[in-house]
């Protein structure tokens, strides 16, 4: 039988491309892999061809077909239930987090793009923006705070939560957003995952260049 298919965006730019492939590498699947440079002429008929909603994320695991980031999450939960807490309250609160990145950040994720090659750019912090920032350094603090002594992770143990907010910590390591103590460390723990380095290593060999993802002087 052959592998699970992932199929993704540019590693420099897609930032739920990064949160699927995330998962699934934490839970120990053996996929194949299907990179689809965004933005190019055809783009968007190749990801028609892969996917009905024609985004990355998609996933294919024998006849299940599965797009959205969060989809694929519950899909791979119902076989690696170690990718949500175990304790059913830090679950409800895990998906909460999860489902507020998801559908939420709307201001950062416009401003902000991940870019993860690029360092030292600034944007201009408007209030929209650091609501957001301000709601995303609380979530990690308080959840840090509450679970430190269960590992280092949002909730002690990796989570998916985890891979949800990992293009955020690449954000803040590109945009100069910091805050001393329990956030800095996670941006920290988020980017010395070996598995993460594995995903930068690539998106570095990458030559596509997305301008509307080249934000910040
Ligand atoms: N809600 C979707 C969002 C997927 C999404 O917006 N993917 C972007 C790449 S990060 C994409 O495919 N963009 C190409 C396009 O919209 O044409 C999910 O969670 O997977």
């Amino acid at each position: 039988m052959s592998k699970p298919l992932l199929v993704i965006g540019n590693k420099n730019y897609s930032s739920w491309s990064l949160r699927a492939w995330l998962m699934l590498k934490h839970a120990g699947v053996d996929f194949d892999e299907l990179r689809i440079p965004l933005f190019v002429e055809g783009y968007k008929e190749k990801l028609l061809s892969c996917s009905p909603a024609g985004k990355v994320p998609v996933y294919r695991d024998g006849d299940a077909l599965v797009w959205d980031t969060l989809a694929i999450g519950e899909y791979l939960y119902e076989t690696h239930p170690l990718l949500w807490p175990v304790q059913r309250e830090a679950r409800a609160r895990a998906r909460s987090v999860s489902a507020e990145m998801h559908s939420g950040f709307v201001t950062m994720r416009k401003l902000m793009p991940m870019n993860i090659r690029a360092r030292g750019r600034k944007v201009e912090i408007s209030a929209w923006l650091e609501a957001d920032i301000a709601r995303i350094k609380t979530i990690w603090r308080e959840l840090r705070t509450q679970y430190a002594g269960e590992g280092p992770w949002l909730f002690g143990s990796y989570s998916i939560a985890d891979a949800m907010f990992a293009p955020v910590a690449f954000r803040f390591l590109t945009y100069g957003v910091s805050e001393p103590g329990a956030v800095d460390e996670y941006v920290q723990t988020v980017a010395r995952d070996p598995l993460v380095q594995a995903w930068v290593r690539d998106s570095e060999s990458e030559q596509e260049v997305v301008d509307s993802f080249e934000v910040g002087a």
